[in-house]
């Protein structure tokens, strides 16, 4: 890659979910960075000034910019640097990579929050307590941390982890952990030897919440120790060098990343379809009112252990659906002969769903704001 004098700063946290895939593409991706801890008066005289909302993580460029949204921050590196691409350039693997991160980001939100509030409480509290008081002792910085997690606390049953969504939000992550378990027993990465934007999606939710926190980890690493290996590899590039690798040739879709991407269908697809009809419906009703950041509620569905199927509710995101579109928008601009192939993926995973078309009204992000297309 192409470097400067002055380094990129990352503002974020080790606890955080977001920062950990930033962290992890920059790492990877050669981009010299020092990362500063997101206090709160780094909140308050950086991250809000700049961004009118507190978010983490934030990045400022050497030349001044500032970007918050992962997304945004692996679209602006692979833009203005050299190196190998993240995003595969072939239809099929790129199509998958893009669902594979809305996967990660949006949906495995809920099995990250279920473990860490459940399983990880006091764990998260003095986390919380480090970040929103570095120099405090440590009951000071438990008080803290209550007092800065009561957000994120609150909002765990509005993404869909309630006690009684339990049993089948854990089934679905053990089942998922045993699919990526062998998946990453035969490849080193989603597509090949070379991380992907959608392996960037799944190391989010899987490094934060379900592998640095204690009781999280202790189940991966009971249970996958493959996908343990692949979280050092991702987060910490044990073993991996960066900027290396190879996408497998010929576009293939690994036949071991079938049985997720058939998960993601079956349990995120109804919500997908309901999200984008419920933008649709906003768009019509309130073209002209700024997008909320929540619609309403939508129910979802997981079988438990005994295969019962549960359902719950969950906040809709419209945020999603720029992720979304980052698949369908690559799916409209392809050759006939590769949209077959795409659109064949997508009736081999019970996603024949999802399709340009499904998107009623377009959403991009504007001064870190999702609007209207
Ligand atoms: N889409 C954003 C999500 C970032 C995000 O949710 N960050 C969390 C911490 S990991 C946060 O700051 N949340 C504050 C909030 O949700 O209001 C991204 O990719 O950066």
């Amino acid at each position: 890659m192409t470097s400067t004098d002055q380094q990129t700063v990352l503002y974020g946290a080790p606890l955080s979910l977001f920062s950990g895939k930033a962290r992890a593409y920059l790492r990877w991706r050669g981009v010299p960075f020092e990362e500063r801890l997101s206090t709160p008066e780094v909140y308050k005289t950086i991250i809000i000034p700049r961004i009118g909302y507190p978010m983490i993580p934030v990045i400022e460029t050497p030349d001044g910019q500032t970007i918050q949204d992962t997304t945004e921050i692996i679209d602006h590196f692979e833009k203005h640097t050299d190196g190998p691409s993240v995003f595969p350039d072939t239809p099929k693997q790129r199509f998958a990579a893009h669902l594979l991160e809305f996967y990660g980001d949006e949906w495995l939100l809920i099995p990250a929050m279920h473990y860490r509030w459940r399983h990880n409480r006091d764990f998260a509290h003095a986390e919380f307590g480090k970040t929103a008081l570095p120099d405090g002792d440590e009951a000071a910085q438990i008080e803290a941390g209550r007092k800065a997690s009561k957000m994120f606390e609150g909002v765990v049953p509005m993404l869909g982890a309630t006690p009684e969504m339990t049993d089948a939000i854990e089934a679905s992550y053990e089942a998922l952990l045993g699919e990526l378990d062998a998946h990453f027993a035969r490849h080193s990465y989603l597509f090949g030897t070379r991380p992907s934007i959608g392996d960037y999606g799944l190391i989010g939710p899987l490094y934060a919440h379900l592998y640095r926190d204690p009781a999280s980890g202790e189940i991966m690493k009971r249970l996958a120790p493959n996908v343990v290996a692949w979280v050092r590899r991702m987060h910490e590039l044990e073993g991996a060098e960066p900027e290396s690798g190879e996408f497998l040739d010929g576009d293939e879709i690994p036949e071991t990343l079938l049985p997720v991407l058939r998960r993601m269908m079956r349990e995120q697809g109804p919500c997908i379809q309901d999200m984008t009809d419920k933008v649709g419906a906003l768009k019509q009703s309130s073209p002209d009112a700024d997008i909320p950041r929540a619609l309403g509620m939508q129910p979802f569905t997981l079988e438990d252990r005994s295969g019962e199927e549960k359902t719950g509710q969950r906040l809709v995101f419209p945020y999603g659906q720029w992720l979304l579109q980052r698949a369908t928008d690559h799916q409209a601009g392809l050759s006939d002969e590769d949209r077959k192939g795409v659109d064949g993926l997508l009736g081999q995973i019970g996603g024949d769903f999802i399709k340009p078309e499904m998107i009623k009204a377009p959403v991009k992000r504007e001064n870190h704001k999702l609007v209207w297309a």
